[in-house]
């Protein structure tokens, strides 16, 4: 028989081509190497070092799958196991680079003019240019289609629009310099995506301030976006896209990349756990590793993680061919959120006293997966999509 490798149980390896597998063997060295010794006071100190996405842009890690403007356009299975490289390491990491790569460039990518693309999407490639993704308002999270953000003609400055209205918990928004902001058009009331440069905004016009003391994501920058007759340039609108289509084909690709970047978390709290219990002793000078339970938990992490994976991949052959449907990617995104939150859980219970310690990570881990659990969709809105897609009825209102 084949010899069993528990970090990778289902030889998910042998899936993946020559050149993916180069890939997140650049990822996987950049992150332990570099960015693994800076997680753990980045945490405490609720700070995070924008050099990592101008570091990750060297790589040619941001907005990989993309074709041109100095992306690399690799596939998505690569793309998204350099996410699983990050997340593997905290997911506040993963986080600036999905919103970066994702959110904004991906926005960019599909629903730009080519004025945007070209403005943008190079510089941000490099990491040099942040950029945010404003969708959540402080009444209207899982609910965007309510948002009331709007834009309408600007009182005073022909040919720009007037943006006014209140972001809130945006991811990179404190540093970010161009905002993809959605709001709703004054003629049609239909949503249409803005990008707002901060260096183009007059005092008072744009202002983002910070969301601090957070108890989970604390390696990530989150904050507001408050928009007060912000004069944006007509020529910064998405020419075409209108209503949620616009912001959720971003979120598609985000989404999916929050699932392979679950099971990176996962395998990481697996490693540590593992770890653990065979150095600790308890009774008669047994490592706990070696007792049942302590056992069952680690075989239901690490299941959990190998099915999580194979089911990434199949998603990701199929987004190459355009194949796949976008509750595919609820499916994983819940999937993985959910069971990399249970069993990270679970696992904390092996470390004892010891998980109260910042030292050991495993808290770090729980308390960042809640939040993936929670944003780009909470896991009970993915179980409503998907009941919509099984019955034909939707369940949201
Ligand atoms: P619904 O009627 O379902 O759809 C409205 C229009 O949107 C289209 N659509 C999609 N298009 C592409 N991809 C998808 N996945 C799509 N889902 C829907 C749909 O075809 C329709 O188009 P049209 O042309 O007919 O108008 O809209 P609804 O208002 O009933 O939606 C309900 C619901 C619950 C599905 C939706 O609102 C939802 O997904 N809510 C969750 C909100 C969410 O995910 N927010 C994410 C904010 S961004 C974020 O969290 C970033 S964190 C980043 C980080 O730090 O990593
Ligand atoms: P609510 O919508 O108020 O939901 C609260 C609870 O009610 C949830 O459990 C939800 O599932 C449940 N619920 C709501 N409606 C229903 C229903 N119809 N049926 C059953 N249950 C329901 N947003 C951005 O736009 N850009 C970002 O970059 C971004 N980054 C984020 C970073 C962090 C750290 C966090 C915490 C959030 C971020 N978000 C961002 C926002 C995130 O997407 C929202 O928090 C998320 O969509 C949920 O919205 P909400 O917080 O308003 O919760």
């Amino acid at each position: 028989p084949q010899p069993f490798n528990w970090e990778d149980p289902l030889n998910a390896k042998s899936l993946y081509t020559e050149e993916e597998v180069a890939i997140a063997e650049t990822a996987e060295a950049y992150c332990q190497e570099r960015m693994l010794p800076r997680v753990l006071q980045a945490y405490r100190d609720e700070h995070y070092d924008k050099k990592i996405l101008e570091e990750m842009g060297e790589l040619g890690l941001l907005g990989a799958t993309i074709e041109g403007y100095g992306c690399a356009g690799v596939s998505n299975v690569a793309s998204g196991l350099i996410t699983k490289a990050v997340e593997r390491v905290d997911s506040g990491y993963r986080s600036g680079m999905s919103v970066q790569s994702s959110l904004a460039m991906g926005g960019i990518d599909e629903f730009g003019t080519q004025e945007q693309k070209e403005k943008f999407l190079p510089g941000m490639a490099k990491g040099k240019i942040l950029g945010a993704f404003g969708l959540t308002e402080p009444n209207h999270g899982s609910d965007p289609g309510s948002m009331e953000t709007t834009a309408k003609p600007h009182p005073t400055k022909k040919g720009y629009l007037s943006l006014s209205g209140s972001k809130t918990w945006i991811t990179n928004s404190p540093i970010a310099d161009v905002l993809l902001v959605w709001a709703k058009h004054h003629e049609t009331g239909k949503i249409r995506g803005y990008l707002v440069e901060r260096s183009e905004c007059p005092p008072g016009t744009l202002e983002t301030p910070a969301l601090k003391n957070k108890n989970g994501l604390r390696a990530s920058l989150t904050g507001m976006i408050h928009l007060d007759n912000c004069p944006v340039p007509e020529a910064m609108m998405f020419p075409d896209v209108e209503g949620l289509r616009g912001p959720f084909t971003c979120l598609n690709s985000a989404r999916y990349g929050i699932a392979w970047g679950m099971t990176g978390a996962l395998e990481d709290a697996v490693a540590r756990t593992r770890q653990y219990a065979l150095d600790r002793k308890q009774f008669k000078g047994n490592p706990i590793a070696k007792y049942q339970l302590v056992q069952k938990k680690l075989a239901d992490a690490v299941t959990d993680a190998a099915m999580g994976t194979l089911a990434c991949v199949q998603v990701g052959r199929l987004k190459d061919k355009g194949e796949a449907a976008p509750e595919m990617i609820s499916l994983i995104k819940r999937q993985n959120c959910d069971r990399a939150l249970y069993n990270t859980r679970v696992l904390q219970e092996v470390f004892g006293g010891n998980a109260v310690s910042d030292e050991y990570g495993i808290g770090r881990v729980v308390a960042n997966l809640f939040v993936t659990q929670t944003y780009e969709g909470q896991s009970d809105i993915h179980s409503l999509i998907l009941g919509r897609a099984i019955t034909g009825i939707q369940a949201f209102v």
